[in-house]
């Protein structure tokens, strides 16, 4: 069940169960419960803190973990859709945005849309190939026959943000992206 059709569910249990609904879009946000409806900008949205680069504007996930598609039905309800990385030039952009956005200095693992079909490597978010790549020392090695998902690994100190190929239903961190 998407995200989306559950809250849609919940909604309809609240008002069937007699349980008041809120359904005034100012009381949500004075309540704290951002919502945000196809055709928001993001970029005035006052719920999401983005990043912008170019014509990209970057969500950093370092607050929930999820498997890639947990992660993936985040973007997806803020209209926005996995990481994906075009060039060396978006790569360096995004460890100086992590850099400023992160306060600690501790190294953090992100799911990418990054994912293997055959022996060929895809943003699912684009559909295009990895053409640039900037794979860890030994990666990809699909250890265990399943990592089919990239994980980027962010180190702060080292200001690199390393490839890794990761079975897709480990737990981690995320960066949503909308390209427009
Ligand atoms: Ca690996």
């Amino acid at each position: 069940m998407s995200l989306r059709v559950f809250v849609v569910l919940a909604t309809f249990v609240a008002l069937s169960s007699g349980v008041p609904a809120v359904n005034n879009t100012s009381a949500i946000s004075k309540a704290g419960y951002p919502k945000i409806h196809p055709g928001t900008n993001l970029e005035s949205s006052p719920y999401l803190p983005l990043i912008r680069y170019q014509d990209v504007l970057y969500y950093f996930g370092a607050i929930l973990t999820g498997s890639v598609d947990q992660v993936d039905l985040f973007c997806n309800y803020h209209n926005m859709k996995l990481v994906s990385i075009q060039s060396n030039e978006e790569s360096e952009n995004l460890i100086a945005g992590l850099r400023s956005f992160l306060e600690t200095s501790e190294n953090v693992r992100f799911w990418t849309s990054g994912r293997k079909y055959g022996n060929n490597w895809r943003w699912e978010s684009t559909g295009l190939p990895t053409h640039y790549t900037n794979w860890a020392k030994g990666e990809p090695n699909n250890s265990g026959g399943n990592e089919t998902c990239i994980e980027v690994f962010f180190n702060s100190a080292a200001k690199t943000l390393e490839w890794n190929d990761k079975k897709c239903e480990a737990a981690n961190y995320f960066i949503c992206e909308s390209r427009d």
